[in-house]
């Protein structure tokens, strides 16, 4: 039977709101949580873990057993079959950001083109930018011929068919010249997804070598395709953010007021749901129920995207989208796609929440849905928020659990923003990053993102990373998942840089007053932390490419589709990544190897993989002054930890 590491750590989770919580409904039998279905999940299915069971044709299912049967009915080898799940992982997760971006995009359309559009193109200056990287022609000088343009361009990235997508040219020439020679510059986006599934079907791509090399391809079409879109779009509809201040934890829940949730991802809806729950009609309506106000709070990627532009606070992450369910406070859980846990529907039912269902791709058996659009966007978010407002009454005050837990978070910082800090007031540069790096002040930077997984203690490995890598000097960038870990914890409140980070970063967090770990928002600004990194390899002295930069990127509680492909576009753009468990592969030694050891020779990055945060920690902090070493800089001023 496999470890069950949740029962190793001793506790379920890090967050004492979140153990609070699991605690008070810890007798209702009705109840579950993903903590106790994992549990009744064990053993898992070991040839599942090792990655070599298929059926992906009706010969299979086919496991295979060495010594027994050593290859699939087709003559499929371990290789393979790990080569081919690994890479189907990839294209699902590519497949889920990039759609995000391609309905930002529509978005996008409809600020333009829609009757009375609920949206508006809020940020001109980055419209003009990505006007310029798209080499779209300024039009008529007006913003909306230049809005259509851009959105022209966009769009065409997806089912492009010719070229390749022109976002990669934000990479470092060397970046983009590598995967030029190795076949790696990603095409359309929808085409390398495609690709990459058919190459995986039955009796097409064998070398797992050259399967692996096409997930790269995929990845890369996510992180500087659909997903950078994404990003851009977004902040092109709804402004780049800015550094703020909000709380985070379950303790935003408020007692006298109508509690509304959103969970999700797209801020398409979130967004108009924020300005509806700002309604002065239904603020009154709320007043006459009895309520003092309407309480918007977040979950997960949805909770960064309107935690970053309008300081919303957020209630959890993903591990605690039930748990805010099971406080029995949430009058209303709205939810779009990505990260929902089909199980809501069943833990509503013992609670007063109303669940409600808008994506035309989602809808659940038995929840309501009422169905987004652009052209009706304020019109629905504003009939969900009356709907939660008229259940604000049903709230059983006897049976709710109130965590008191919330902290105090700084967040919306960006590629542009972070470095206006640094840089002073002039222009954005990166010219004061790269000389702490390069004078020691910091030992180097690492990207910390990802999700929760029950599979170990929820926000364990998060918080203990990030706290082992400042306290080494190592700024921290975060999103996802992992961002609200940390926000929990604290470590985004400037104050802590005193307590917690080693003396270089201190100074630096003290003189520039950003916190020693920087919220960059949600898992598609990922793409945030590809332009930070190619921006800084352009200020110089750095290095000529990604690859030569001392940094790490690291998903250590990782759970989903999209996680692999994140973790594979990094890969790709020259970063070692680590993850704490291992990619389902293990099953096939020669794709372990590649992943860990071949992988760094074709594109700069790899793999590796370790569950002790503390020892991960050690990985990349090794990693990063061997990267010190070969741009021969000397090692951190203060290295008062070696
Ligand atoms: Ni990212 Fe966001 Fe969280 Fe993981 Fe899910 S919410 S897109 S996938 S679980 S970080
Ligand atoms: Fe089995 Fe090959 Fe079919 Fe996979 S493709 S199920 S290994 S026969």
């Amino acid at each position: 039977m496999p470890e069950n590491k949740k029962e190793k750590s001793g506790k379920k989770s890090a967050d004492p709101a979140s153990l609070e919580v699991l605690d008070a409904v810890k007798d209702n039998e009705d109840l579950d949580s993903a903590w106790n279905r994992y549990d009744d999940m064990q053993p898992q299915c070991e040839f599942g873990q090792d990655g070599i069971c298929c059926r992906i044709c009706n010969m299979g299912p086919c496991r295979i057993i060495p010594g027994k049967s050593n290859s699939g009915v087709c003559g499929a080898t371990a290789d393979t079959i790990a080569a081919r799940n690994l890479v189907r992982m990839i294209a699902a997760g590519a497949a889920a950001h990039s759609d995000h971006g391609r309905d930002v995009v529509h978005t996008l359309i409809e600020a333009i083109e829609g009757e009375d559009p609920d949206y508006e193109v809020k940020d001109y200056k980055k419209l003009k930018k990505l006007a310029r990287d798209f080499g779209v022609d300024e039009g008529n000088g007006k913003k909306d011929q230049l809005a259509t343009n851009v959105a022209d361009k966009s769009l065409a990235e997806f089912g492009r068919q010719k070229g390749v997508l022109t976002l990669t040219e934000r990479a470092p020439d060397e970046r983009y010249e590598l995967w030029e020679e190795e076949g790696l510059l990603p095409r359309g986006v929808d085409r390398e997804i495609v690709e990459t599934m058919h190459r995986t079907h039955m009796g097409v791509d064998t070398d797992y070598r050259h399967i692996l090399k096409q997930g790269l391809r995929c990845a890369l079409s996510d992180g500087w395709g659909g997903t950078m879109i994404a990003t851009d779009v977004q902040d092109v509809l709804f402004g780049t953010p800015e550094p703020l201040q909000a709380r985070v934890n379950l303790g935003v829940l408020e007692e006298d007021s109508v509690n509304l949730i959103v969970h999700g991802h797209e801020p398409a809806l979130s967004e108009v749901f924020v300005e509806a729950a700002r309604d002065p009609d239904l603020i009154e309506f709320a007043n006459d129920r009895g309520a003092e106000n309407i309480n918007v709070a977040g979950i997960c990627c949805t909770a960064n995207e309107i935690l970053m532009r309008h300081g919303i606070p957020v209630a959890g992450n993903f591990l605690q989208q039930e748990l805010a369910i099971m406080t029995g406070m949430v009058e209303l859980m709205m939810v779009d796609v990505q990260c929902i846990m089909p199980a809501l529907s069943k833990t509503v039912k013992n609670f007063h929440t109303d669940l409600v269902t808008t994506s035309p791709k989602a809808k659940f058996p038995g929840v309501e849905h009422k169905e987004f659009s652009e052209e009706s966007a304020l019109k629905t978010a504003k009939d969900i928020v009356k709907k939660g407002i008229e259940n604000f009454e049903n709230r059983d005050r006897e049976e709710q659990t109130r965590p008191e837990q919330k902290e105090v978070l700084v967040g919306g910082f960006s590629s542009e923003s972070v470095f206006d800090f640094l840089g002073g007031t002039y222009r954005s540069t990166y010219r004061p990053l790269n000389d702490a790096i390069i004078d020691g002040r910091l030992l180097g930077a690492a990207g910390v993102v990802g999700c929760n997984n029950p599979d170990t203690c929820h926000d364990y490995n998060h918080t203990e990373l990030a706290k082992e890598l400042i306290k080494n000097d190592v700024l921290v960038v975060s999103t996802g998942c992992s961002a609200i870990a940390d926000g929990k914890a604290g470590l985004m409140k400037p104050e802590v840089a005193f307590e917690m980070a080693g003396e270089g970063l201190e100074e630096i967090c003290r003189a520039v007053g950003i916190p020693p770990v920087l919220h960059l928002g949600s898992c598609v600004d990922n793409s945030r932390i590809l332009t930070l990194l190619s921006n800084m390899v352009a200020e110089g002295g750095l290095g000529n490419d990604i690859s030569e930069l001392p940094v790490a990127g690291a998903a250590p509680e990782w759970m989903s589709e999209k996680a692999v492909s994140i973790g594979f576009y990094f890969v790709a753009s020259g970063v070692y990544t680590l993850l704490n468990k291992p990619f389902p592969v293990t099953g096939s030694e020669n794709v372990m190897d590649f992943l860990t050891e071949d992988i760094e020779d074709l594109v700069g990055g790899k793999f590796a993989f370790e569950e002790d945060p503390k020892k991960a920690a050690g990985l990349i902090i090794d990693h990063i002054k061997v990267k010190r070493e070969e741009l021969g800089l000397k090692q951190a001023m203060y290295a008062k930890n070696g």
